[in-house]
């Protein structure tokens, strides 16, 4: 299985987990979304996997995108290249995978770590479990399939308050919205992320993976076109003052002062 400094990858029976491990807020960069890549790529052809278990290690699921990465290489990579290369690959890779994924969101799930958490196939949250749009926090927009994902999850209006807001979503209110299956008591989240893991891992695995097929053909087929066009819109939020000011704002810790432009 593949490992790098920050994805753990432990196997118990048929069931594969996955730890992210990043000082800070298991932000992403490149080599951890590369190695989530090859990690589901790995759960695919290895048939000794029947199930996979994604969380986080620490307080915090992901918060996405690492942000001092943002400022870095601003004005010197596109968007929508950095998009394609990273995020786009990743969903589509978990949601391709014919195997069940249990999302066992431990803290905070922000940016594309929310995205990454809502293309697994069922969420566990912990009860101080946090979800945040946090794009917009940073003059960014959808992007990690959150732009299909959730509206079809929560509902148009909602996500539109989720994202335009930024306010974060509660455990419970992410369960009362259909955000997440089932909340637990912070400590008993990997108790209850296994338990269903091992029962998922006894089941009629080549079944299962063709009713997440049929689910995607269904429901999602439109994934591929919205990550792509979610690319092609930030790009465009990439380039603008706000966004730049966003990165400044976060990285100074002070609120952003936003111009519209
Ligand atoms: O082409 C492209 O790559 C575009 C793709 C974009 C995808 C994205 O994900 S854009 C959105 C990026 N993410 C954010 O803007 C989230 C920012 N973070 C937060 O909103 C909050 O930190 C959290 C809700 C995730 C957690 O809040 P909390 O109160 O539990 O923790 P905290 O104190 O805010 O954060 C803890 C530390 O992690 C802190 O550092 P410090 O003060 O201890 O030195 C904070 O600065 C750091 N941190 C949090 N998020 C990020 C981060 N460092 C780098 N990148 C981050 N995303």
């Amino acid at each position: 299985m593949a490992e790098a400094e920050t994805l753990h990858t432990a196997q118990r029976g048929g069931v594969l987990t996955l730890t992210l491990d990043r000082p800070k807020a298991n932000a992403f960069d490149l080599p951890l979304v590369d190695a989530l890549v090859e990690a589901f790529k790995r759960a695919e052809s290895d048939a000794s996997v029947r199930c996979v278990v994604l969380t986080g290690a620490g307080r915090v699921f992901s918060a996405g995108q690492d942000v001092t990465a943002l400022d870095v290489r601003n004005g010197y990579v596109s968007f929508r290249h950095h998009l394609e290369r990273t995020y786009n690959r990743l969903i589509m890779r978990m949601r391709s995978l014919e195997k069940p994924v249990i999302g066992a969101i431990n803290g905070a799930a922000a940016g594309a770590g929310l995205g990454v958490a809502l293309a697994t196939d069922v969420r566990i949250a912990a009860a101080s479990a946090r979800f945040v749009f946090a794009f917009t926090g940073i003059g960014l927009t959808a992007d990690s399939g959150t732009s299909l994902m959730l509206p079809l999850l929560i509902g148009l209006a909602r996500a539109n308050e989720m994202a335009f807001t930024n306010s974060p979503l509660s455990a419970e209110q992410a369960l009362d919205y259909g955000l997440v299956n089932r909340v637990v008591p912070d400590d008993q989240l990997a108790s209850a992320a296994a338990e269903l893991a091992d029962s998922l891992a006894s089941g009629p695995t080549r079944a299962l993976g063709l009713t997440k097929r049929a689910f995607f053909h269904a429901m999602l087929s439109s994934l591929p076109a919205a990550l792509e066009y979610e690319a092609h819109l930030q790009e465009i939020a990439g380039r603008t003052e706000d966004h730049r000011e966003g990165v400044k704002a976060f990285l100074e810790k002070r609120t952003p002062s936003y111009r519209g432009t």
